[in-house]
Parts: C-alpha cells; structure tokens; sequence
C-alpha cells in the first residue's frame, strides 16, 4: 500500500473526490481516505434526570461530528436508546442550537411528535431513533431541511416519545413537508395521525396533552 503525504492530503477539498493522486508506485483514489463530510455538524447531547439538580443541569454535550463515518463511530460507541434507564434522553441538534426551548432558533418552534406505546419500545423506539437520525443528517426535507433544529428522544415508563424540532411554528409549508415525508420514513400507517405542537404550547401547557397546531 502506497503512503500518501500528509500535505497531499490535506490540500485535497471534497471537490477532488473523483480525481486520483499520483503517487509514483500506485495510484490512490480520494475516496480511500477523505471522510464524507455531512451538510451540518451535528452535537449529540444526553439528558439524566437528577431530580438534586435543575432541568439545564442534568443536560451533558457527549460529542459533535461532521461526517458520515464519525457519525456512525459515535453510534456505534453509545447505548441503543432502549437499553437507556426512564428519564433519560438523546437529542441531536445542529451545532450552535442547545437543545432547549429557550435557544433563539427553537423559541418560536415547536415539534412533530411521535407517541409509542409501552410495547413500541422493544419493536419501533431504537428503529425509528436511527430512522430519524438519517433523516437529519441526511438532510432528508430538501429544501425545508434548514428549518430542522434537531430531534429528541424521551425514554419514559408511560411512553417513549420521539420528536423532529423545528424552527418556526408559523412556517407551515415547512412544517407541513417535513411532517409528511417524516411519516413516510418512519413507514407509520397512512391511517395513524401525527401532531406538531409549539413548544410555547408544550410550555405553558395545563393539562397532559398540549393542542396539535398542525396535523399530517
Ligand atoms: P419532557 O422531558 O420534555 O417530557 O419535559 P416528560 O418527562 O415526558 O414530561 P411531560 O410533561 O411531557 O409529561 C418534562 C419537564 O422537563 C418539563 O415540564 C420541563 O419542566 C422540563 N423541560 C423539558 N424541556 C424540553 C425543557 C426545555 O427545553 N427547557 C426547560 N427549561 N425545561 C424543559
């Protein structure tokens, strides 16, 4: 195996994939060497509910990636969401948004909620977390994408609960396009409803469950 320069490689941007670098003996491809670089760089943030500390508190930054393969090396590393004891939670959002309601970019948002039930753990949570995991950083909302801010996902004994966060709650045409093709790549029945609520809503709600501001 030929060695390449360090220089070489470093001088090489993403836009040389295709080319070859000549390096005398051999001939090595870009592609042996340049990591796939993702469209965001993405923070994955871990949530363990200490009940001696505040909400903000008990939330921990664990990594940020911008590549595929880093992407999966960080996967690959931590727990499955299911094997997560209640009360915990994974987010990911794009690097510079904290995932709370109270970051400039999520204070005028709010949610596409996916409710599982108790049994939905062992057959759809860590599916559908990894589902939308490619959904995000796959940038799978064409042009609505830069409306996500990231997702969430709440291991609870009444419930799991998974959700895509996005930016604007007014901005329907987003909201409406993500909401849809979200479905469809969780591959949840056409038949089976699911809402996005405001986190203002989510808030100040009173009750158990907050008003869906739009349905798909
Ligand atoms: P939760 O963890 O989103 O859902 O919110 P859970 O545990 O299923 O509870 P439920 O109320 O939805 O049934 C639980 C609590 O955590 C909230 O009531 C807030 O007190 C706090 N909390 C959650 N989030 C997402 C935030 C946030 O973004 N900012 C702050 N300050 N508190 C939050």
């Amino acid at each position: 195996m030929a060695t390449v320069e360090l220089e070489t490689i470093s001088n090489c941007t993403h836009s040389e994939d295709e080319k070859a670098v000549a390096t005398g003996e051999e001939v090595v491809s870009t592609e042996h060497y340049i990591k796939h670089p993702l469209q965001n760089r993405w923070a994955l943030w871990f949530f363990k509910n200490d009940k001696s500390k505040t909400w903000q508190a008990n939330l921990r930054l664990i990594s940020k990636f911008d590549t595929v393969e880093d992407f999966w090396a960080l996967y690959n590393h931590i727990q499955l969401s299911s094997n997560l004891m209640s009360g915990c939670d994974y987010s990911l959002f794009k690097d510079g948004i904290e995932p709370m309601w109270e970051d400039e970019r999520n204070k005028q948002g709010g949610r596409w909620l996916i409710t599982l039930t108790k049994q939905q753990r062992r057959s759809d949570l860590d599916k559908f977390w990894l589902e939308t995991l490619l959904c995000l950083i796959g940038e799978a909302f064409d042009d609505h994408s830069d409306d996500v801010c990231g997702a969430v996902v709440n291991i609870r004994t009444k419930g799991d609960k998974i959700a895509i966060w996005t930016t604007d709650y007014e901005n329907k045409d987003a909201i409406t396009h993500i909401g849809r093709v979200y479905k469809e790549r969780l591959g949840v029945q056409q038949k089976v409803i699911i809402g996005y609520q405001s986190h203002a809503d989510t808030a100040t709600k009173s009750g158990s469950t907050t008003k869906n501001t739009f349905v798909v």
